[in-house]
Protein backbone atom coordinates (compact mmCIF):
# COMPACT_ATOMS: atom_id res chain seq x y z
CA UNK A 1 0.00 0.00 0.00
CA UNK A 2 0.86 3.73 -0.49
CA UNK A 3 1.41 5.38 2.69
CA UNK A 4 1.73 8.68 0.17
CA UNK A 5 -1.94 8.11 -0.73
CA UNK A 6 -3.25 7.88 3.08
CA UNK A 7 -1.68 11.10 3.52
CA UNK A 8 -3.23 14.63 4.03
CA UNK A 9 -6.19 13.30 5.88
CA UNK A 10 -5.39 13.70 9.72
CA UNK A 11 -5.64 17.51 10.13
CA UNK A 12 -6.05 18.06 14.12
CA UNK A 13 -7.25 21.10 15.43
CA UNK A 14 -9.49 21.42 12.97
CA UNK A 15 -13.65 22.41 13.90
CA UNK A 16 -16.33 20.92 12.34
CA UNK A 17 -18.92 22.91 11.37
CA UNK A 18 -21.49 21.11 9.00
CA UNK A 19 -19.39 17.96 9.02
CA UNK A 20 -20.83 14.43 9.94
CA UNK A 21 -18.82 13.14 12.42
CA UNK A 22 -17.80 9.54 12.68
CA UNK A 23 -16.05 8.44 16.60
CA UNK A 24 -13.81 4.97 16.01
CA UNK A 25 -12.06 2.39 17.74
CA UNK A 26 -9.07 1.43 16.04
CA UNK A 27 -6.66 -1.18 16.49
CA UNK A 28 -3.86 -0.98 13.63
CA UNK A 29 -2.96 -3.81 11.43
CA UNK A 30 0.76 -5.21 11.21
CA UNK A 31 3.58 -2.41 10.54
CA UNK A 32 1.06 0.55 10.27
CA UNK A 33 1.25 3.40 13.22
CA UNK A 34 -1.98 4.47 14.65
CA UNK A 35 -2.07 7.55 12.47
CA UNK A 36 -1.30 5.27 9.51
CA UNK A 37 -4.39 3.79 10.37
CA UNK A 38 -6.77 6.46 11.17
CA UNK A 39 -5.94 8.17 7.82
CA UNK A 40 -6.71 4.99 6.19
CA UNK A 41 -9.93 4.59 6.97
CA UNK A 42 -10.60 8.40 6.28
CA UNK A 43 -9.37 8.24 3.46
CA UNK A 44 -11.23 4.80 2.09
CA UNK A 45 -14.19 6.14 3.95
CA UNK A 46 -14.59 9.24 1.61
CA UNK A 47 -13.06 9.68 -1.67
CA UNK A 48 -8.94 8.18 -1.54
CA UNK A 49 -7.88 4.76 -2.04
CA UNK A 50 -4.79 2.80 -1.92
CA UNK A 51 -2.31 4.73 -3.86
CA UNK A 52 -2.59 8.27 -5.61
CA UNK A 53 -4.55 8.68 -9.09
CA UNK A 54 -4.47 10.94 -11.72
CA UNK A 55 -8.37 11.83 -11.53
CA UNK A 56 -8.15 13.50 -7.84
CA UNK A 57 -6.94 16.65 -8.27
CA UNK A 58 -5.55 18.63 -5.24
CA UNK A 59 -8.47 20.86 -5.65
CA UNK A 60 -11.09 17.83 -5.30
CA UNK A 61 -9.33 16.25 -2.70
CA UNK A 62 -8.79 19.87 -0.61
CA UNK A 63 -13.01 20.26 -1.01
CA UNK A 64 -14.06 16.38 0.08
CA UNK A 65 -11.58 14.64 1.89
CA UNK A 66 -12.61 13.52 5.37
CA UNK A 67 -10.45 14.81 8.54
CA UNK A 68 -9.43 13.15 11.25
CA UNK A 69 -9.70 15.86 13.42
CA UNK A 70 -9.59 13.99 16.64
CA UNK A 71 -7.10 11.19 18.06
CA UNK A 72 -6.38 9.12 21.28
CA UNK A 73 -3.83 6.73 20.63
CA UNK A 74 -4.34 5.98 24.70
CA UNK A 75 -7.95 4.49 24.12
CA UNK A 76 -7.93 3.69 20.84
CA UNK A 77 -10.60 6.58 19.36
CA UNK A 78 -10.52 8.79 16.64
CA UNK A 79 -13.21 11.28 14.96
CA UNK A 80 -13.29 11.84 12.09
CA UNK A 81 -15.54 14.88 10.01
CA UNK A 82 -17.13 13.79 6.41
CA UNK A 83 -17.79 17.53 4.43
CA UNK A 84 -22.06 16.97 4.47
CA UNK A 85 -21.41 16.64 0.10
CA UNK A 86 -20.43 12.89 -0.05
CA UNK A 87 -23.83 11.93 1.65
CA UNK A 88 -26.65 11.39 -0.64
CA UNK A 89 -29.85 13.05 1.40
CA UNK A 90 -32.38 10.40 3.12
CA UNK A 91 -30.19 7.63 1.92
CA UNK A 92 -29.11 4.83 4.70
CA UNK A 93 -27.65 2.36 2.78
CA UNK A 94 -25.06 4.99 0.77
CA UNK A 95 -24.39 6.29 4.61
CA UNK A 96 -23.08 2.88 5.57
CA UNK A 97 -21.27 2.08 2.15
CA UNK A 98 -19.24 4.92 3.21
CA UNK A 99 -18.41 5.05 7.15
CA UNK A 100 -19.29 1.48 7.70
CA UNK A 101 -18.47 -0.22 4.33
CA UNK A 102 -14.57 -1.07 3.28
CA UNK A 103 -12.74 0.11 6.27
CA UNK A 104 -13.97 -2.93 8.15
CA UNK A 105 -11.59 -5.12 5.94
CA UNK A 106 -8.39 -3.32 5.31
CA UNK A 107 -5.60 -4.45 5.99
CA UNK A 108 -4.41 -0.94 8.21
CA UNK A 109 -6.85 -2.04 10.73
CA UNK A 110 -6.55 -4.99 12.83
CA UNK A 111 -9.94 -4.23 14.46
CA UNK A 112 -11.84 -1.18 13.70
CA UNK A 113 -15.31 -0.67 15.79
CA UNK A 114 -17.99 2.88 14.38
CA UNK A 115 -19.39 3.65 17.74
CA UNK A 116 -21.38 6.75 17.16
CA UNK A 117 -22.03 9.38 14.38
CA UNK A 118 -23.30 13.04 14.87
CA UNK A 119 -25.20 13.63 12.23
CA UNK A 120 -25.80 17.34 10.62
CA UNK A 121 -28.89 18.79 10.94
CA UNK A 122 -29.40 18.84 6.96
CA UNK A 123 -28.96 15.24 6.81
CA UNK A 124 -31.54 14.54 9.73
CA UNK A 125 -33.74 17.20 8.29
CA UNK A 126 -34.05 14.56 5.53
CA UNK A 127 -35.51 11.73 7.30
CA UNK A 128 -38.93 11.53 8.74
CA UNK A 129 -38.30 9.56 12.12
CA UNK A 130 -41.30 7.56 13.77
CA UNK A 131 -44.71 8.07 12.66
CA UNK A 132 -46.35 7.70 16.38
CA UNK A 133 -43.34 7.50 18.56
CA UNK A 134 -43.81 7.38 22.35
CA UNK A 135 -46.66 9.05 22.97
CA UNK A 136 -48.64 8.22 19.54
CA UNK A 137 -48.22 4.54 20.92
CA UNK A 138 -49.55 5.50 24.57
CA UNK A 139 -51.76 7.39 22.82
CA UNK A 140 -52.89 4.32 20.32
CA UNK A 141 -52.64 2.06 23.12
CA UNK A 142 -54.52 4.32 25.76
CA UNK A 143 -51.72 3.23 28.89
CA UNK A 144 -50.51 7.02 29.53
CA UNK A 145 -48.04 6.04 32.74
CA UNK A 146 -47.15 2.26 33.12
CA UNK A 147 -44.88 0.47 31.55
CA UNK A 148 -46.07 -1.45 28.13
CA UNK A 149 -46.49 -5.04 28.48
CA UNK A 150 -45.75 -7.72 25.28
CA UNK A 151 -45.59 -11.34 25.18
CA UNK A 152 -44.16 -13.13 22.34
CA UNK A 153 -46.21 -16.02 21.19
CA UNK A 154 -44.24 -19.23 22.07
CA UNK A 155 -43.61 -21.87 20.91
CA UNK A 156 -41.69 -19.24 18.07
CA UNK A 157 -42.36 -22.66 15.05
CA UNK A 158 -45.16 -25.06 15.55
CA UNK A 159 -48.45 -23.84 16.32
CA UNK A 160 -50.92 -23.68 13.91
CA UNK A 161 -52.49 -20.16 13.60
CA UNK A 162 -55.64 -20.94 15.46
CA UNK A 163 -53.26 -22.47 18.27
CA UNK A 164 -50.94 -19.20 17.90
CA UNK A 165 -54.38 -16.98 18.66
CA UNK A 166 -55.27 -18.52 21.26
CA UNK A 167 -52.30 -18.15 22.97
CA UNK A 168 -52.29 -14.65 22.42
CA UNK A 169 -55.91 -14.44 23.68
CA UNK A 170 -54.72 -15.77 26.72
CA UNK A 171 -51.69 -13.32 27.28
CA UNK A 172 -54.24 -10.54 26.65
CA UNK A 173 -57.37 -11.29 28.91
CA UNK A 174 -53.75 -12.13 31.75
CA UNK A 175 -52.97 -8.72 31.03
CA UNK A 176 -50.25 -7.78 28.24
CA UNK A 177 -51.36 -5.00 26.02
CA UNK A 178 -49.36 -6.08 23.17
CA UNK A 179 -48.94 -10.00 22.07
CA UNK A 180 -46.10 -10.36 18.63
CA UNK A 181 -45.06 -13.75 16.31
CA UNK A 182 -41.99 -14.10 16.92
CA UNK A 183 -38.88 -12.76 14.48
CA UNK A 184 -38.77 -16.42 12.66
CA UNK A 185 -41.94 -16.90 12.55
CA UNK A 186 -43.68 -15.11 8.80
CA UNK A 187 -45.98 -17.45 6.38
CA UNK A 188 -45.17 -20.70 7.16
CA UNK A 189 -46.50 -24.13 5.84
CA UNK A 190 -48.02 -24.73 9.21
CA UNK A 191 -48.80 -21.60 9.77
CA UNK A 192 -50.25 -18.97 6.63
CA UNK A 193 -49.83 -15.37 7.28
CA UNK A 194 -52.82 -14.16 6.45
CA UNK A 195 -55.19 -16.86 8.05
CA UNK A 196 -53.36 -16.12 11.22
CA UNK A 197 -53.58 -12.47 11.35
CA UNK A 198 -57.63 -12.87 10.77
CA UNK A 199 -57.79 -15.42 13.25
CA UNK A 200 -55.43 -13.57 15.73
CA UNK A 201 -57.53 -10.22 15.59
CA UNK A 202 -60.62 -12.19 15.88
CA UNK A 203 -59.78 -12.91 18.92
CA UNK A 204 -58.08 -9.74 20.11
CA UNK A 205 -60.84 -8.20 19.88
CA UNK A 206 -62.89 -10.47 21.96
CA UNK A 207 -60.01 -10.19 24.82
CA UNK A 208 -60.70 -6.32 24.14
CA UNK A 209 -64.69 -6.43 24.64
CA UNK A 210 -63.56 -8.51 27.93
CA UNK A 211 -61.04 -6.65 29.74
CA UNK A 212 -62.05 -3.45 28.50
CA UNK A 213 -58.54 -2.36 27.69
CA UNK A 214 -57.20 -1.60 23.99
CA UNK A 215 -54.86 -4.75 22.92
CA UNK A 216 -52.64 -5.07 20.12
CA UNK A 217 -50.96 -7.22 17.87
CA UNK A 218 -48.14 -7.19 16.01
CA UNK A 219 -47.97 -9.78 13.07
CA UNK A 220 -43.92 -10.01 11.27
CA UNK A 221 -44.18 -9.00 7.85
CA UNK A 222 -41.21 -9.84 7.43
CA UNK A 223 -39.88 -10.47 3.80
CA UNK A 224 -38.93 -9.78 0.53
CA UNK A 225 -39.88 -6.21 0.21
CA UNK A 226 -42.57 -6.29 -2.16
CA UNK A 227 -44.39 -9.50 -0.30
CA UNK A 228 -44.04 -7.42 3.19
CA UNK A 229 -45.41 -4.20 1.68
CA UNK A 230 -48.46 -6.35 0.58
CA UNK A 231 -48.23 -7.95 4.27
CA UNK A 232 -48.19 -4.52 5.34
CA UNK A 233 -51.22 -3.48 3.62
CA UNK A 234 -53.40 -6.32 4.30
CA UNK A 235 -52.96 -6.10 8.36
CA UNK A 236 -53.78 -2.59 8.00
CA UNK A 237 -56.63 -3.68 6.17
CA UNK A 238 -57.84 -5.96 8.55
CA UNK A 239 -57.54 -3.02 11.23
CA UNK A 240 -54.45 -3.82 13.08
CA UNK A 241 -52.45 -1.23 14.57
CA UNK A 242 -49.52 -2.83 14.20
CA UNK A 243 -46.37 -3.75 12.02
CA UNK A 244 -43.63 -6.00 13.00
CA UNK A 245 -39.78 -6.22 11.03
CA UNK A 246 -36.66 -8.08 11.72
CA UNK A 247 -34.96 -4.65 10.92
CA UNK A 248 -31.12 -6.32 10.15
CA UNK A 249 -32.40 -9.28 7.99
CA UNK A 250 -34.72 -7.13 6.05
CA UNK A 251 -31.52 -4.32 5.19
CA UNK A 252 -32.22 -0.35 5.18
CA UNK A 253 -33.58 -0.02 1.93
CA UNK A 254 -36.47 -1.94 2.92
CA UNK A 255 -37.20 -0.71 5.75
CA UNK A 256 -37.10 3.08 4.66
CA UNK A 257 -39.58 1.49 2.02
CA UNK A 258 -41.41 0.54 4.41
CA UNK A 259 -41.72 3.71 6.67
CA UNK A 260 -42.06 5.55 3.19
CA UNK A 261 -44.91 3.78 2.55
CA UNK A 262 -46.98 5.30 5.45
CA UNK A 263 -48.88 3.30 5.88
CA UNK A 264 -50.36 4.11 9.50
CA UNK A 265 -49.07 1.16 11.81
CA UNK A 266 -46.84 1.13 14.47
CA UNK A 267 -43.31 -0.07 13.42
CA UNK A 268 -41.78 -2.69 15.62
CA UNK A 269 -38.43 -3.03 15.07
CA UNK A 270 -36.48 -6.46 16.25
CA UNK A 271 -32.68 -6.69 15.30
CA UNK A 272 -32.40 -10.16 15.28
CA UNK A 273 -29.05 -11.03 13.78
CA UNK A 274 -27.59 -7.41 14.99
CA UNK A 275 -25.04 -9.17 17.73
CA UNK A 276 -23.25 -10.38 14.20
CA UNK A 277 -21.63 -7.14 14.20
CA UNK A 278 -22.40 -5.10 17.34
CA UNK A 279 -21.21 -8.16 19.73
CA UNK A 280 -17.70 -7.85 19.29
CA UNK A 281 -16.45 -4.45 21.07
CA UNK A 282 -13.40 -3.82 19.18
CA UNK A 283 -15.46 -4.35 15.60
CA UNK A 284 -18.08 -4.26 13.64
CA UNK A 285 -20.56 -1.40 14.55
CA UNK A 286 -22.30 -0.03 17.93
CA UNK A 287 -26.01 -0.73 18.25
CA UNK A 288 -26.18 2.33 19.51
CA UNK A 289 -25.38 3.67 16.40
CA UNK A 290 -28.08 1.15 15.00
CA UNK A 291 -30.44 2.46 17.29
CA UNK A 292 -30.22 6.26 16.27
CA UNK A 293 -30.56 5.25 11.95
CA UNK A 294 -33.50 3.13 13.25
CA UNK A 295 -35.06 6.59 14.71
CA UNK A 296 -33.92 8.18 11.82
CA UNK A 297 -35.60 6.02 9.17
CA UNK A 298 -38.70 6.35 11.69
CA UNK A 299 -39.46 2.97 13.39
CA UNK A 300 -41.49 3.33 16.27
CA UNK A 301 -40.28 1.58 18.57
CA UNK A 302 -36.87 -1.11 18.86
CA UNK A 303 -35.52 -4.13 21.18
CA UNK A 304 -32.55 -2.53 23.06
CA UNK A 305 -31.89 -4.82 25.59
CA UNK A 306 -32.80 -6.37 28.90
CA UNK A 307 -29.78 -6.02 31.35
CA UNK A 308 -30.91 -8.84 33.47
CA UNK A 309 -32.32 -11.14 30.74
CA UNK A 310 -30.92 -13.74 28.18
CA UNK A 311 -29.16 -11.53 25.61
CA UNK A 312 -25.70 -10.12 25.80
CA UNK A 313 -25.56 -5.53 26.94
CA UNK A 314 -24.16 -4.23 29.94
CA UNK A 315 -26.16 -1.84 31.59
CA UNK A 316 -24.21 1.19 30.45
CA UNK A 317 -24.76 0.32 26.76
CA UNK A 318 -28.61 -0.39 27.35
CA UNK A 319 -28.99 2.78 28.89
CA UNK A 320 -27.03 4.85 26.55
CA UNK A 321 -29.25 3.40 23.75
CA UNK A 322 -32.43 3.88 26.01
CA UNK A 323 -31.57 7.89 25.97
CA UNK A 324 -30.15 8.52 22.60
CA UNK A 325 -33.53 7.30 21.00
CA UNK A 326 -35.93 8.82 23.54
CA UNK A 327 -34.55 12.25 24.10
CA UNK A 328 -33.90 15.20 21.52
CA UNK A 329 -31.23 16.04 22.74
CA UNK A 330 -28.78 14.25 23.70
CA UNK A 331 -25.58 15.06 25.24
CA UNK A 332 -21.82 13.71 24.16
CA UNK A 333 -20.33 11.10 26.78
CA UNK A 334 -16.75 10.08 25.50
CA UNK A 335 -16.86 7.38 28.27
CA UNK A 336 -20.19 5.87 26.97
CA UNK A 337 -18.47 6.63 23.34
CA UNK A 338 -21.60 8.88 22.68
CA UNK A 339 -21.20 11.71 20.62
CA UNK A 340 -23.82 14.42 20.74
CA UNK A 341 -27.10 14.84 19.05
CA UNK A 342 -30.28 17.39 18.38
CA UNK A 343 -32.82 15.34 17.21
CA UNK A 344 -34.79 18.09 15.51
CA UNK A 345 -38.12 16.75 14.31
CA UNK A 346 -37.58 13.57 14.82
CA UNK A 347 -40.08 12.26 17.14
CA UNK A 348 -38.76 9.54 20.13
CA UNK A 349 -38.56 6.04 19.78
CA UNK A 350 -40.35 3.37 22.40
CA UNK A 351 -36.80 0.72 23.64
CA UNK A 352 -38.34 -2.24 24.17
CA UNK A 353 -36.57 -4.35 26.80
CA UNK A 354 -36.62 -8.40 25.92
CA UNK A 355 -34.93 -11.62 25.92
CA UNK A 356 -35.09 -13.72 29.15
CA UNK A 357 -37.51 -11.75 30.73
CA UNK A 358 -39.52 -12.86 34.09
CA UNK A 359 -41.85 -11.09 36.83
CA UNK A 360 -39.36 -11.26 38.73
CA UNK A 361 -37.14 -8.90 37.17
CA UNK A 362 -39.29 -6.53 36.20
CA UNK A 363 -38.38 -3.79 39.04
CA UNK A 364 -35.06 -3.69 38.46
CA UNK A 365 -35.63 -3.08 34.35
CA UNK A 366 -37.52 0.12 35.47
CA UNK A 367 -35.60 1.44 37.98
CA UNK A 368 -32.37 0.90 34.99
CA UNK A 369 -34.45 1.84 32.14
CA UNK A 370 -37.89 4.02 33.22
CA UNK A 371 -41.54 3.63 32.88
CA UNK A 372 -41.35 4.49 29.16
CA UNK A 373 -41.01 0.99 28.16
CA UNK A 374 -42.45 -2.25 26.26
CA UNK A 375 -41.65 -5.13 28.84
CA UNK A 376 -41.88 -8.39 26.49
CA UNK A 377 -42.01 -11.40 28.08
CA UNK A 378 -42.09 -15.07 25.93
CA UNK A 379 -40.79 -18.27 28.31
CA UNK A 380 -41.30 -15.63 31.30
CA UNK A 381 -45.39 -15.82 30.99
CA UNK A 382 -45.73 -18.84 29.02
CA UNK A 383 -43.77 -20.67 31.40
CA UNK A 384 -45.63 -20.19 34.01
CA UNK A 385 -46.74 -23.31 36.01
CA UNK A 386 -50.87 -22.48 35.34
CA UNK A 387 -50.28 -21.15 31.74
CA UNK A 388 -50.38 -18.29 29.75
CA UNK A 389 -52.98 -16.51 31.16
CA UNK A 390 -51.96 -16.85 34.54
CA UNK A 391 -47.98 -16.12 33.22
CA UNK A 392 -49.67 -12.51 31.80
CA UNK A 393 -51.75 -12.04 35.19
CA UNK A 394 -48.21 -12.44 37.53
CA UNK A 395 -46.52 -10.36 34.72
CA UNK A 396 -48.90 -7.27 35.01
CA UNK A 397 -48.68 -8.18 39.07
CA UNK A 398 -45.12 -7.37 38.43
CA UNK A 399 -45.51 -4.02 36.38
CA UNK A 400 -48.67 -2.67 39.08
CA UNK A 401 -46.04 -3.47 41.99
CA UNK A 402 -42.81 -1.63 40.57
CA UNK A 403 -45.01 1.40 39.82
CA UNK A 404 -46.51 1.12 43.56
CA UNK A 405 -42.91 1.09 44.62
CA UNK A 406 -43.59 -2.31 46.87
CA UNK A 407 -41.33 -5.03 46.70
CA UNK A 408 -42.69 -7.71 44.79
CA UNK A 409 -42.04 -10.37 47.63
CA UNK A 410 -44.62 -8.00 50.01
CA UNK A 411 -46.95 -7.67 46.67
CA UNK A 412 -47.27 -11.12 46.14
CA UNK A 413 -48.37 -11.82 48.80
CA UNK A 414 -52.08 -11.46 47.91
CA UNK A 415 -51.49 -12.71 44.68
CA UNK A 416 -51.13 -16.54 44.06
CA UNK A 417 -49.83 -15.48 40.34
CA UNK A 418 -47.13 -13.81 41.23
CA UNK A 419 -46.48 -15.53 44.03
CA UNK A 420 -45.97 -19.15 41.66
CA UNK A 421 -43.90 -17.13 39.04
CA UNK A 422 -41.39 -16.11 42.09
CA UNK A 423 -41.46 -19.32 43.58
CA UNK A 424 -40.42 -20.72 39.84
CA UNK A 425 -38.07 -17.94 38.73
CA UNK A 426 -36.47 -16.13 41.63
C1 LIG B 1 -37.89 -13.17 23.69
C2 LIG B 1 -37.23 -13.37 22.39
C3 LIG B 1 -36.79 -12.18 21.59
C4 LIG B 1 -35.54 -11.62 22.20
C5 LIG B 1 -34.51 -11.04 21.24
O1 LIG B 1 -38.34 -14.41 24.25
O2 LIG B 1 -37.07 -14.47 21.95
O3 LIG B 1 -36.62 -12.56 20.26
O4 LIG B 1 -36.00 -10.58 23.00
O5 LIG B 1 -33.48 -10.39 21.92
P1 LIG B 1 -38.11 -14.77 25.80
P2 LIG B 1 -33.34 -8.79 21.99
O6 LIG B 1 -38.88 -13.78 26.61
O7 LIG B 1 -38.68 -16.18 25.96
O8 LIG B 1 -36.65 -14.74 26.07
O9 LIG B 1 -34.62 -8.26 22.56
O10 LIG B 1 -32.18 -8.60 22.91
O11 LIG B 1 -33.08 -8.30 20.64
CA1 LIG C 1 -37.58 -14.21 19.73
Amino acid sequence: MSKKAYSGYLQQGYRPRSDLIALFCIEPGQATSFNEAAQAVASESSIGTWTDISTLSPRLKRKLHARVFSLSKKRGLIQIAYPPELFEQGNIPQLLSSVGGNVFGMKEVRNLRLLDINFPNSYIKSFRGPKFGINGVRKALKVRKRPLLGSIVKPKLGLNEREHAAVAFQAWVGGCDIVKDDENLSSMKFNKFEKRVKETLWLRNKAEKITGETKAYMPNVTAPFSEMLKRAKFVKKQGCRYAMVDIVTVGWSALQELRNADLGLILHAHRAGHAAFTRNPKHGISMLLIAKLCRLVGLDQLHVGAIVGKMEGTRKEVQAIGEEIEHSLVRADMKQHVLAEKWLHIKPMLAVCSGGLHPGKVPSLLEAMGKDIVIQMGGGIHGHPLGTMHGAMAARQAVDAAMKKIPLRDYAAGQKELQLALRKWQ
